[in-house]
């Protein structure tokens, strides 16, 4: 075992004339767990594909596919699932006998659906020590019933979960991210500062419970931080690799303030230039706005402020921990600070009234700069999931893939409202107005989305013409 491929699966499926993963038209950063990974795998000659990023052609992940010993590849939402399964079927078809080993939070929560769909072995939730002992195991043949956090086939075919992981007492202890296996010239964020874009993080996790929330599902509802040294020997080897434009994938950042105002006076006192992107609580905010202030002049430009709705019964009913007083409070201290608000926002909750879906949208140009707004999902392994489940809920099946077509039964009607608030929205003049003098977060933010949404409609083939909005639509058909 030499040589490894890692793999952001190709879009063999891409809907038109908007992707189906429209947040990727704002920014476009890699997952950070490619270059996690390789640095705890240095032993290995390791390349990546970013499928999401690059344009490459089947061919060519046949090639490279055969030439390794073995294909990491990230299975990372239900949006995504049906490439990454059109991926995994053409590398077993083409490049019959190589291990395919799938991970991330999609893999995490279907692993034993990933091993029927011909994955060979998934490795659920953190992937450094896992994938080090599995690719070992593997040179030699086996065996793998010792592997903690690995799901696998046996030699008679039966699928395999092996007790879980536990997670790294101590973030410190991973090995330092290797950043070079991205072709930095890929990747873009839209923040005013010259330099390569790509994501990094402080910490892994949150502990709140919201009942919708995948992603603290994935890290047992606990966050661990990186020491305030290690998250700034990071940003220097960023800085020395070109990398100025950040995006911390952290889900709840600045959760410990004084750790932040270390990081953010050692970002100051060491000069690093860099511009960031990150998620945060509107409580986060709103008890700390000195370190609001702080956190602009280490290079805080966007806050993907996390609002869900303005409606307190709601904010109450998914667990949120925050009322829609303190999500005003804390765009007053955003704006005050000079960073720029994305807000992310949901509609179409359970049991949500009309008045309470109108109210959403109400707020989104009041409360944002720009409103992300998603109709709600519920995620496979969330207590909404069960909640769904329980009152015959569900878009379909498992939630295994998702199309942003179809939503809950309950709410589906919604969807005509989302489209026409975001028709007007985006072609309102107050938004051509922050693109041409705007703020320059806004002037970059808005000339990124137009300019993205534009290359969408014109990538226009006969295929996608015949079936506009619809790629996936055989999926619960
Ligand atoms: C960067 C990012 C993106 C980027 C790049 C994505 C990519 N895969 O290349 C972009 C902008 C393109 C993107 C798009 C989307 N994303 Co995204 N994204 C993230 C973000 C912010 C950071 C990812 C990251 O770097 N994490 C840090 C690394 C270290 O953690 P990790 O990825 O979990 O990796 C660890 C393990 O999972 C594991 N692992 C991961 N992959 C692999 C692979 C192998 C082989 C192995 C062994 C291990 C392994 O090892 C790693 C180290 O322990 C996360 C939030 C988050 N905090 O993770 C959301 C997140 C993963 N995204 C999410 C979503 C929903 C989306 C979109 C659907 C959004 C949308 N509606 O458009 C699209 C879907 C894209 C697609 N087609 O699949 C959700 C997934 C939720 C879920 N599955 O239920 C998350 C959790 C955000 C959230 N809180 O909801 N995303
Ligand atoms: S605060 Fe954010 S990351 Fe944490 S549980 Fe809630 S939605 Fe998830």
């Amino acid at each position: 075992m030499k040589k490894i491929l890692m793999l952001q699966p190709l879009r063999v499926y891409e809907r038109w004339p908007m992707p189906d993963d429209f947040t990727g038209l704002l920014g476009n950063s890699p997952t950070l767990a490619f270059a996690q990974l390789r640095g705890a795998l240095k032993g290995y000659d390791a390349e990546f594909m970013d499928g999401l990023a690059g344009d490459y052609t089947l061919a060519e992940l046949t090639r490279r596919a055969r030439e390794a010993d073995a294909v990491l590849v990230n299975a990372h939402s239900s949006i995504g699932a049906l490439n990454v399964e059109a991926n995994v079927r053409h590398l077993l078809d083409t490049a019959p006998g190589k291990p395919i080993i799938l991970g991330g939070h999609h893999a995490t929560a279907y692993d034993f659906e990933w091993l029927g769909r011909g994955a060979h072995f998934v490795v659920r939730n953190e992937g450094e020590r896992t994938i080090t002992e599995l690719l070992a195991a593997i040179g030699k043949g086996g065996p793998y019933d010792g592997i903690a956090g690995l799901s696998w086939k046996d030699g008679e075919r039966n699928y395999r979960r092996n007790p879980a992981r536990q997670l790294a007492a101590d973030l410190d202890d991973l090995p330092m991210p290797d950043w070079t296996i991205y072709d930095p010239g890929l990747y873009g964020l839209p923040l005013p500062i010259k330099g390569y874009a790509t994501t990094a993080e402080t910490s892994r996790g949150c502990q709140h419970r919201c009942r919708f929330c995948a992603a603290s599902e994935m890290w047992g509802h606990t966050q661990r931080f990186k020491s305030p040294a290690r998250v700034l020997e990071e940003l220097r080897t960023l800085n020395r690799l070109g990398f100025t434009r950040i995006w911390f994938s952290d889900d709840n950042f600045c959760a410990d303030p004084a750790r932040y105002t270390e990081i953010f006076e050692g970002i100051l006192r060491e000069n690093l230039k860099l511009n960031f992107i990150v998620f945060i609580r509107p409580d986060t905010v709103a008890r700390s706005p000195e370190l609001m202030k702080l956190a602009y002049r280490a290079g805080m430009r966007v806050a993907l402020l996390g609002i869900e709705t303005t409606v307190n019964r709601i904010l109450t009913d998914f667990a949120k921990a925050s009322d829609g007083e303190t999500s005003r409070r804390a765009v007053e201290i955003l704006r005050a600070a000079g960073i720029f608000i994305a807000g992310f926002m949901m509609v179409g909750y359970m049991d949500e009234t009309q008045e309470e879906t109108d109210a959403v949208f109400r707020a989104a140009d009041e409360l944002t700069d720009y409103p992300i707004i998603s109709i709600f999902e519920p995620r496979h392994g969330t207590a909404d999931f069960s909640r769904a489940t329980a009152q015959l809920d569900l878009p379909g099946g498992d939630m295994f893939y998702h199309n942003t077509v179809k939503f809950i039964p309950s709410k589906a009607h919604i969807l005509k409202q989302y489209r026409r608030f975001h028709r007007n929205y985006l072609l309102h003049p107050k938004q051509f107005k922050k693109l041409l003098f705007g703020t320059p977060v806004q002037r970059e933010w808005y000339r990124t989305l137009y300019l993205n949404m534009a290359r969408s409609v014109l990538s226009v083939t006969p295929a996608k013409a015949a079936h506009p909005w619809e790629m996936v639509r055989a999926l619960y058909d």
